[in-house]
């Protein structure tokens, strides 16, 4: 195989934006994004590059000084270092200080096809991120591939899984930088885990050497650049952060909706009602049976009667069977992917032989996406995409097979976002104005702009529900908020402890969602007995009382890509015990709540609370943090903790979310020393509207030295559905134990409460 390391620059050229540095054995090209994003593409044969990741154009101008040693680019918060001889791409905070540096003997190389970045590791490195990744909330010390795979009955060590997201944090000396290697080829990663601690190295199959590196000195701040780069969520549909029961599969119309009753007798909150793939007939995508969804229009009615929404699924592929129009229009228009000689493309999946369709092709995807009207006529709002990695019996596509012009290996990780976006942009058309909800289980980097995931086909037993939690906090480091877990674990049965402490969980969880395998007993709430019932109620009544805060959550992730839940590590970056495996998966909902994973064997737990002060949202005791307590954690009481100063608004109890409510919006404000404030925010949680500047929002303000609480003007030309705000304050009073609550009520459009205290 022949080995080539990128050797000495022998010419250095600007052409308008773009810097290019030549050696023999190849060119490398930087463009400057931002002050903080420099981007280096590697290759040697270059060729227009066309993102599916990236949304940005690299800023108009380059500046860059050289002298005979290096060429250095510098921003004014970055500093790309270039050594000339052997060409070495280093990168520097503004005051000098290293945030990464290529291995001087490697940097970056080849061996046929395969592009390897090898760089240096600093002593005291840590890793965070890569998305859907097994293992740690460190990486440092493992290795991991992108390749996506429908991995069913997946241990909890198992990788690759079925999304790729090439992008890392790196931590080191009191320093972050972040780096996005957009390639969507089979990628490696390795974070010093088989090199002695000398490097760390990532690389592809084939493509180009070509990142992003993100300087920014902050957690946050990265992840807010990433997401620029790559794009953010829209608002999500207000009912899809409801309560959504699922089933592989509900047989029948008639099952949903007893299902769906039954939740509304049980008065037991819940949104959505699932229809997995035996609603199809035949397995024919865009087609229902016949016998047990006869009537889908008038099923869908009955659902929107009682307040519930339907999300049905969909498969790439299209049975091959003269007749079925999807098969018919494919054939017709040469829609499926082919064999190099125009062989259409055959594998079995559940409707037997199938074609795929190329949605890699925008004639594709938009035919795709004008196929739903066989679900959104009768009035289908949410769209799961499965099966997308992509999947099919035998799990080996052939490397031969082409998508657009490019063959499997190249683009396969990019495969499951392009039938998103396809999903996507085709839903939203049909739908009006109404914003669609749609699920996918493959992913590439910037499938945020489309689409929610959740982790596929998890188990259930208790380390599948805590790693289901670190592959959440790891996903939103990756610019994903909206995901979801299969709550109760997809395969195998969970016992009622489990399935109850795993609901309470997914309270927290951004999308949350039960489901479960063929086969496996029944999960809905109801069959775990009455007082597991109950407690089963009374988390799910606790999530829709948070909805205008996880609303207002969702509306920053829009804003800055700050995902709803948080691995401590964003917010506490510096504190060492935030990585300890003891506590990795414990993470932040939102700004102010600090949620702690806990296996339903166990009911004291030991939870670590970072610096600052917190408080029991149960019981309003307070803690001093900065050190791990001991704390009860009994089945009814997942240990939940809010940060002093944290401002939560909530609402009633609700049995969905298209229910208004007593009109009554209840802000907590739990005492803090510090100032603090939250933005709190709110729409029609349906349309587009919003975008058009008809929303809520205002920010409220605690000052704890003025002993005021202030609510800035309202911004946007929303009605709130609250005519009246309570205020509930929260440890408002020294050496009082408990909570303190003490009721305000006012009218919407009072701005200022000044608190004697
Ligand atoms: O081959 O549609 O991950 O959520 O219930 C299995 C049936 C196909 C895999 C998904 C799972 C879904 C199941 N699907």
């Amino acid at each position: 195989m022949q080995t080539e390391i990128l050797g000495n620059a022998e010419g250095i050229k600007q052409h308008g934006n773009v810097l290019i540095i030549k050696t023999p054995e190849a060119e490398a090209r930087v463009w400057v994004y931002s002050p903080t994003i420099i981007s280096v593409c590697i290759s040697r044969e270059y060729r227009e590059y066309e993102s599916f990741a990236v949304i940005q154009e690299p800023a108009d101008k380059i500046d860059f000084t050289e002298t005979d040693k290096e060429v250095v680019i510098a921003t004014s918060a970055l500093q790309l270092r270039v050594s000339k001889s052997p060409l070495r791409f280093n990168f520097y905070t503004v005051d000098d200080k290293v945030l990464s540096e290529d291995d001087p003997r490697f940097g970056v190389n080849w061996q046929g096809e395969r592009v390897i970045n090898y760089r240096k590791l600093v002593a005291d490195e840590k890793f965070i991120g890569l998305g859907e990744k097994t293992g740690n909330l460190n990486r440092r010390g493992s290795s991991y591939v992108n390749w996506n795979t429908d991995a069913p009955l997946h241990g909890v060590d198992a990788d690759p899984l079925y999304k790729t997201f090439p992008f890392f944090v790196g931590l080191h000396s009191g320093l972050t930088y972040g780096l996005f290697f957009d390639n969507t080829h089979k990628s490696y990663f390795d974070f010093g885990a088989t090199t002695d601690d000398q490097m760390s190295w990532f690389g592809a199959d084939g493509g180009d050497m070509n990142y992003y590196f993100l300087g920014a000195q902050s957690v946050p701040k990265i992840i807010e650049d990433y997401t620029w780069l790559t794009g953010r969520m829209e608002m999500p549909p207000l009912w899809s952060l409801g309560y959504q029961q699922c089933r592989w599969s509900y047989m029948s119309a008639d099952e949903i909706l007893d299902i769906a009753e039954n939740f509304r007798k049980e008065k037991i909150p819940a949104d959505v009602m699932y229809c997995d793939i035996d609603y199809m007939d035949d397995y024919k995508i865009f087609t229902w049976n016949k016998k047990t969804f006869a009537d889908p229009k008038g099923m869908i009615a009955k659902l929107k009667a009682m307040h519930f929404k339907l999300v049905t699924i969909v498969d790439p592929g299209i049975k091959v069977e003269k007749g079925y129009k999807q098969y018919d229009d494919g054939i017709d228009k040469d829609y499926f992917a082919k064999y190099p000689d125009g062989e259409k493309y055959v594998a079995n999946v559940w409707p037997g032989r199938c074609h795929f369709p190329d949605f890699f092709r925008k004639d594709v995807r938009e035919w795709w996406g004008k196929s739903f009207t066989a679900l959104t006529n009768p009035g289908v709002e949410g769209f799961w995409n499965d099966m997308n990695e992509p999947a099919a019996w035998g799990q080996n596509m052939p490397w031969l097979v082409k998508f657009g012009d490019k063959y499997m290996p190249e683009v396969r990780n990019a495969y499951g976002m392009e039938m998103a976006k396809a999903t996507y942009e085709g839903t939203k058309k049909l739908l009006g104005n109404k914003r669609p909800f749609v699920l996918t289980r493959a992913a590439y980097s910037g499938t945020q702009r489309y689409s929610a995931v959740w982790t596929g086909d998890n188990s259930a037993y208790d380390a599948h529900m805590l790693l289901g939690q670190r592959l959440v906090n790891s996903l939103g480091i990756t610019g994903i908020s909206m995901v979801g877990v299969d709550i109760g674990g997809f395969s195998g049965d969970p016992t009622p402890e489990l399935m109850v402490r795993w609901n309470s969980l997914g309270v927290y969880t951004p999308m949350f969602r039960n489901h479960a395998q063929q086969g496996t007993i029944m999960r809905e709430p109801w069959v775990w007995g009455k007082k597991n019932e109950d407690i089963i109620r009374k988390d799910i009544e606790q999530r829709y009382r948070l909805l205008p805060y996880l609303y207002s959550s969702y509306y920053q992730s829009c804003q800055t890509g700050m995902p709803v839940s948080r691995t401590l590590a964003i917010n506490y970056t510096g504190d060492e015990n935030v990585y300890d495996v003891k506590y990795q998966n414990e993470f932040l909902f939102g700004d102010a709540i600090l949620v702690a994973p806990v296996e339903s064997t166990r009911f004291t737990e030991e939870v670590y609370l970072p610096g600052g002060e917190w408080y029991r949202f149960s019981t309003g005791e307070k803690f001093k943090g900065g050190r791990a307590v001991t704390v009860p954690a009994p089945l009814t009481d997942l240990p939940v903790f809010i940060k002093a100063g944290a401002i939560i608004p909530m609402q009633n109890v609700i049995q969905s979310t298209s229910e208004k409510g007593d009109g009554l919006l209840e802000i907590s404000v739990w005492y803090g020393s510090e100032t603090s404030s939250f933005v709190y925010y709110e729409d029609d949680g349906s349309s587009y509207d919003y975008q058009k500047g008809d929303y809520y929002k205002r920010e409220i303000r605690f000052d704890p030295v003025k002993g005021e609480i202030t609510f800035s003007k309202v911004e946007g030309s929303f009605q709130s559905k609250y005519d009246r705000i309570r205020l509930v304050l929260h440890g408002f009073e020294k050496n009082v134990k408990t909570t303190n609550v003490r009721d305000v009520i006012f009218n919407n459009d009072r701005a200022a409460i000044k608190i004697d205290y």
